[in-house]
């Protein structure tokens, strides 16, 4: 008997169209967890590192979390992996909804995906029978009317279809995958899905997760419910509305964006408009997310409901979370709202990555004001900034004229270009666009996450430390009074001696030790969501969050019978992340690639950077370049890592 996973993966060569029902060793839960860190392992073994996005080599994996389909709340999460045609990386874009627990409930941990399907084809699992069934006729479908079709012809109105749209079809780099009440969104996962020839894939399952001992699972869950009842009628004083409470950012509950349309920039990541929130604004903004906000909604088993059903005007129904409320309106510098809850439907019936699209597309009208592109270019595009948008995200997922060089993003596609459009690709870390932010003084936390992290995108590391120094000493000391989520009580004098100013301040403090320390504790606990399927805004994601280091490891035990502590757990959270850096290095990964844009912030520390870098590679047991040491692969049991590594010349002397 396997508790909390299934045991099963279901692996699917589309060339030949072969399924297998492959039970998998317990030794690797042991020794990865799941998701993600089981995921991971999948790839190193089976992908050669000479493989490209657009290979059939490629392997595509939708992995549940562990702890998906148990009573755990928020474990909902599908995390998709393969190599991202943008960075030609490993990428792990992930979705909440329904999916993950459905797949469970048929009786698989994991759907692997090699090759690709010479015509358009969905999956169909529905428990033990399986099928890889025609799609022709869904081609050019709209990513959410997909999933609709599909129920409907499988007569399954309870079937989870994940599904990609036409810039999938098309592989457009961005395009995503949606499901629901989701979307794994960045870094491509739409584009490899189209390309292995998969227009959806339809999971409806009837069995039982099995927890191995239950009673004390759910007295853990207890506890975890009487904190989210805590913290949803405490929200945090001191911290800007969104990092008050938990969940994914509320943007769909909150009305007042001041923060967002000021502090973060508009157009192709540039300008910022630091009085845009007027009066007049904020009263149109609300009179229309009011109207367009029909109710809120959860993914699977979760309190929370940081969705939004979107019913506007003449706009077909539809979900929204989070910050693609802005992304659109903010890049094409339009100032009402209304035109953010048009088109952010269209995008996601398309399937694109609301936060690299709108700055592709206003990339390419930078490029046109400029010069660089003409006016032959953008033939047949209405003259208004709204209609333009519109006009090249379509262009953009139909790979039509100028939308063909677009669709590969901002970096592949300013190289295209060429003329002196690589100076407008300003805001892309490994080719992948970044959250469009332009700050002041180096901050020194963010420029490690920004550096290092896997996922390359902020979202995925940042989360249970304050993003700012708190002004007063009280406020600081009543911050630090109340939180037990804390992996050692020595944070907390860190986040006393922190100031918004002065020597204790950024970008001299945090110290790059401390520095080092902090990110590795954020990023260790987004590992472990990554591994568990957990929202991440229960865990990793926000400030004082459910759940953290003191009770994953009960929970785990509690779920598996694998009886871990704090100590074992970190161990294996530490393997999967190194295992996966060493993936990336494998591909060629190198401390040359891991660096903020030159322009996220104005004032710029070159010496503290090169020492923040050298001193996280150092805690994290990684040599100068970014690799796991010999010496720390060996801690960590990854013997094998090792010897691929020194044979293939990436390791030397340690
Ligand atoms: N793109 C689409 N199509 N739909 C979305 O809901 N959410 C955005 C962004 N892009 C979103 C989207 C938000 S708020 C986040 S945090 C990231 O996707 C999440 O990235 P991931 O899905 O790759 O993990
Ligand atoms: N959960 C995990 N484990 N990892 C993540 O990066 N991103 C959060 C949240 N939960 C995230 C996560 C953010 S910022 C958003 S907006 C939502 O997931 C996106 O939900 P979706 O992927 O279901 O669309
Ligand atoms: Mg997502
Ligand atoms: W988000």
């Amino acid at each position: 008997m396997r508790y909390a996973e299934t045991g099963y993966n279901l692996e699917i060569d589309l060339a030949t169209g072969n399924i297998e029902k492959v039970e998998t060793d317990p030794k690797l839960t042991e020794f990865y967890l799941g998701g993600l860190g089981t995921s991971v392992k999948i790839h190193w073994d089976r992908v050669p590192p000479e493989t490209k996005a657009f290979d059939p080599e490629n392997l595509l994996i939708f992995s549940s979390g562990l702890f998906c389909g148990t009573p755990a709340f928020s474990a909902n999460r599908t995390v998709i992996t393969f190599i991202s045609p943008q960075t030609g990386l490993l990428a792990y874009p992930m979705m909440g909804g329904f999916w993950a627990a459905e797949l469970k409930y048929a009786g698989y941990d994991k759907v692997v995906i090699r090759n690709k399907s010479p015509k358009p084809v969905y999956i169909w699992i529905h428990n033990d029978k399986v099928e890889i069934r025609d799609a022709s006729h869904l081609k050019g479908k709209g990513a959410l009317e997909t999933q609709e079709i599909i129920r409907s012809e499988l007569k399954e109105p309870r079937a989870q279809v994940a599904a990609i749209g036409l810039a999938g079809e098309n592989r457009v780099f961005t395009a995503s995958i949606e499901q629901s009440r989701s979307s794994a969104s960045r870094l491509g996962g739409g584009a490899v899905m189209g390309d292995k020839g998969i227009k959806a894939i339809a999971v409806r399952g009837t069995k039982d997760v099995y927890l191995a001992r239950g009673a004390e699972f759910m007295e853990h869950m207890n506890d975890v419910t009487d904190y989210i009842n805590f913290r949803n009628s405490n929200p945090l004083p001191g911290v800007m509305t969104i990092l008050s409470g938990i969940g994914s950012p509320q943007e769909m509950k909150h009305v007042d964006e001041r923060w967002h349309t000021e502090s973060f920039a508009w157009g192709n990541a540039r300008v910022r408009r630091k009085d845009f929130w007027t009066k007049e604004i904020e009263k149109s903004w609300t009179s229309t997310q009011l109207s367009a906000v029909k109710r809120f909604i959860s993914c699977f088993n979760c309190p929370q409901q940081c969705g939004g059903l979107i019913s506007y005007q003449d706009v077909p129904r539809y979900m929204m979370k989070c910050f693609s409320k802005l992304t659109y309106a903010m890049g094409a510098y339009v100032d009402n709202l209304d035109f953010a809850f048009r088109i952010a439907n269209t995008a996601f019936e398309y399937g694109v990555d609301s936060f690299s699209t709108p700055q592709i597309l206003a990339f390419a009208v930078e490029l046109l004001e400029a010069g660089i592109l003409t006016d032959q270019d953008f033939e047949g595009c209405p003259p208004d900034k709204e209609g333009r948008f519109f006009w090249l995200l379509d262009r953009m997922v139909r790979r039509e004229g100028i939308g063909d060089i677009l669709a590969d993003g901002t970096y592949w596609a300013a190289r295209r270009i060429g003329k002196g459009a690589e100076a407008f690709d300003h805001n892309t870390i490994k080719k992948h666009e970044q959250m469009n932010i332009k700050l002041g003084m180096l901050d020194p936390l963010y420029y490690l996450m920004f550096s290092t992290n896997e996922k390359i995108s902020i979202t995925q590391i940042e989360g249970n430390w304050p993003q700012a120094a708190f002004p007063s000493r009280e406020d600081r000391e009543a911050f630090v009074k109340d939180w037990p989520q804390l992996p050692d009580e020595k944070f907390k004098q860190y986040f006393l001696d922190w100031e918004p100013r002065g020597e204790n301040s950024n970008p001299y403090y945090p110290t790059p030790d401390i520095s080092s320390e902090i990110v590795d504790w954020m990023e260790m606990v987004h590992n472990i969501d990554d591994a568990l399927g957990l929202c991440a805004g229960m865990g990793s994601f926000c400030l004082k969050p459910p759940y953290h280091i003191h009770n994953y490891p009960k929970l785990i035990s509690a779920a598996t019978g694998m009886d871990l502590d704090e100590g074992k757990l970190k161990k294996i959270v530490n393997r999967s992340r190194n295992l996966h850096r060493a993936f990336n290095n494998r591909l060629g990964m190198r401390r040359a690639d891991e660096k903020p844009p030159e322009d996220h912030w104005r004032r710029r520390f070159p010496e503290i950077e090169e020492k923040l870098l050298t001193t996280y590679y150092k805690y994290k047991g990684w040599n100068n370049d970014g690799i796991p040491t010999k010496e720390r692969l060996l801690e960590l049991d990854l013997d094998y890592v090792v010897e691929d590594l020194e044979r293939r010349g990436i390791l030397k002397d340690g």
